[in-house]
């Protein structure tokens, strides 16, 4: 019998939709089934178990050499691996982030966040996501943050401040040495956050401005998660380099499209 490979659509509600708006993140239970899980998580693991024995031409730099201190990272892994892509570029997700966003949608990229247990105190500082890409426009940016397998406030489940999307871009934090994002909006300081813990095939979607952060793995086996990143599809480059769009022929000003950027909604 074939695997199940197709991830069913979501029947979002607009009570949903408002609550994403209004809050700049929702969790979504259950939206991968879980045999549809199964098959989803070995592609990825293959893909990412694959990919850690090669080891780079050259070292990492800049964000993605501090990512890397955080997690076992991997980007655009749809790019180099069938049956991740079969995933990262569903439509069923892609149709829900569009609605949530109310903007037609691309990938932007994807990728696995594999935080290994005890690695040190590796918390993912509080950050936006959309100021560190190259978008001439980052209000509507959205990313759905899968659980692979459950993530707990043990393991480093994701939290966030609700709301603060409307706050619009703030100065990056540096991943290596971040400064703090709340002396940006210290009226926020007093506000507690939102922790989401996630059993394995439930997501959140997040808006790439809204405040958020998690916490180190101290479970004894690794923390996987795969996000699936999307931008409208009217993107258009701003020009500052980023390693997904580096070396890609991409002119300031224009629309981020093509076969690396598939419209998915
Ligand atoms: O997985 C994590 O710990 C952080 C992920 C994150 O910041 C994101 O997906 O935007």
């Amino acid at each position: 019998m074939a695997e199940p490979t197709t991830i069913p659509d979501y029947p979002l509600s607009q009570d949903q939709i408002d609550e994403y708006r209004r809050n700049g993140v929702i969790r979504i239970e259950g939206i991968i089934p879980p045999d549809v899980l199964d098959v989803m998580r070995s592609a990825i693991e293959r893909a990412v178990a694959e990919e850690s024995a090669v080891v780079p031409d050259k070292p990492a730099t800049g964000t993605q050499a501090t990512y890397e201190k955080i997690f076992n990272q991997k980007v655009n892994l749809w790019q180099r691996h069938s049956d991740v892509a079969t995933f990262a570029l569903s439509r069923a997700l892609g149709r829900v982030a569009a609605r949530l966003e109310g903007r037609d949608m691309r990938i932007w990229h994807d990728q696995a966040l594999f935080k290994e247990p005890m690695k040190g105190n590796n918390k993912t500082p509080w950050h936006q996501d959309a100021v560190y890409w190259p978008h001439a426009d980052r209000w509507r940016q959205t990313t759905i943050w899968i659980a692979l397998r459950d993530a707990t406030p043990q393991n480093g489940c994701m939290a966030f401040v609700e709301g603060t999307q409307a706050l619009g871009p703030l100065e990056p934090v540096d991943l290596a040495d971040p400064q703090d994002l709340f002396d940006a909006a210290p009226h926020l300081r007093p506000v507690k956050p939102v922790p989401l813990p996630l059993k394995a095939g439930s997501a959140t979607f997040h808006n790439g401005l809204t405040f958020h952060y998690a916490g180190p793995n101290k479970s004894d086996a690794t923390r996987e998660a795969f996000a699936i990143i999307y931008m409208p599809d009217d993107t258009r480059f701003d020009g500052s380099p980023h390693m997904v769009t580096d070396g890609q022929g991409f002119a300031p000003g224009q629309i981020l499209d093509g076969a690396l950027f598939p419209a998915v909604s």
